[in-house]
């Protein structure tokens, strides 16, 4: 029986007036999917070195083995649903005058569970970028001769994702510190804060006066910074959320 999940009374009344919510998320919110995190025990990198596999360089040294350990991901993404956590926060977005869900994760799990405001900090395994050209492709290229399959221009192709090293979408990171900066409200949900720039946005949000929850398993970096911290599932959290919005916000759409 999972443990009574109780919000303070000052997130009850940050619940019941913000009109300004942001939520970042991160690969937390897709493990009750049954997707490996990056640095939990089981994780994805337990097996890889990020370093070997998602940085430019990698790539060029070895194109085949990274673009197999995103064919192995994109297979798997492909198989799971999104989970009550996803669903939650899609609610959400529909309940508050002005949500942006900023997300780190690449799973395009909460597109399929109906989140239309929100930003990808990481890109999308489901899209492919040219290593050359950088001319963006959706169709999975799973019968190409070659491996990776090849852009008309000749080049590699590779996901588009952001790598290591590399530079988040100006389009995607210039919308997140704004809303960070202007929310009432704002959620750090099953991230471990380690990843920069997305993880200086809790920190943006609080300084500019946002009240700041955490919702994670264990504790992580920004821990001691939050003005709420909820330990447990987000599958399990995040309905308990949106029930107590939708019994007692009055304007809910
Ligand atoms: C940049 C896409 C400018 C690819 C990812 C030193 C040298 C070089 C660089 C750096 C450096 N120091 C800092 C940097 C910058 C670097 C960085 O931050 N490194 C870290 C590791 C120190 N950042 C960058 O390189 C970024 N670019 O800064 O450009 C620049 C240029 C050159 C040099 C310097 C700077 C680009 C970062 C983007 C990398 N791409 N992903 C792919 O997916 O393959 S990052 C990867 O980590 C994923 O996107 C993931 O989302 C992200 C963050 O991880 P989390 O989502 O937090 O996942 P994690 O497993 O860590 O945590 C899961 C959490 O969930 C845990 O806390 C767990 O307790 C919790 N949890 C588990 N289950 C649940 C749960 N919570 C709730 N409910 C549950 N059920
Ligand atoms: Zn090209």
């Amino acid at each position: 029986m999972p443990k009574r999940i109780s919000l303070s009374p000052a997130l009850e009344e940050k619940l019941l007036s913000a009109k300004k919510v942001v939520i970042l998320s991160g690969a937390g919110v897709s493990s009750e999917s049954g997707i490996s995190t990056f640095r939990d025990k089981d994780g994805l990198w337990e097996k890889f070195k990020p370093e070997d596999l998602a940085t430019p360089s990698a790539f060029q040294r070895n194109p085949q083995l990274v673009w197999e350990w995103y064919a192995y991901r994109r297979k798997k993404i492909q198989s799971v649903k999104p989970n009550p956590a996803h669903v939650a926060i899609a609610k959400m977005e529909k309940i508050f005058p002005e949500f942006l869900l900023v997300t780190q994760n690449i799973d395009n799990l909460h597109q399929k569970a109906g989140s239309r405001k929100l930003v990808e900090l990481h890109g999308n395994i489901n899209r492919n970028k040219c290593f050359t050209c950088e001319k963006i492709s959706s169709d999975s290229k799973s019968d190409s001769k070659t491996v990776p399959p090849l852009c008309p221009c000749g080049g590699y192709l590779r996901p588009d994702v952001v790598w290591f090293g590399e530079l988040l979408p100006e389009k995607a990171l210039e919308p997140a510190q704004r809303a960070s900066i202007e929310a009432e409200l704002f959620f750090s949900v099953g991230t471990s804060a380690l990843v920069y720039p997305a993880a200086s946005l809790p920190f943006l949000a609080k300084e500019a006066g946002a009240f700041v929850v955490e919702i994670n398993t264990g504790e992580t970096e920004i821990s001691p910074a939050v003005d709420e911290l909820l330990l447990g599932k987000a599958g399990e959290i995040l309905p308990v959320i949106v029930k107590f919005l939708k019994q007692n916000r009055k304007n809910k759409k």
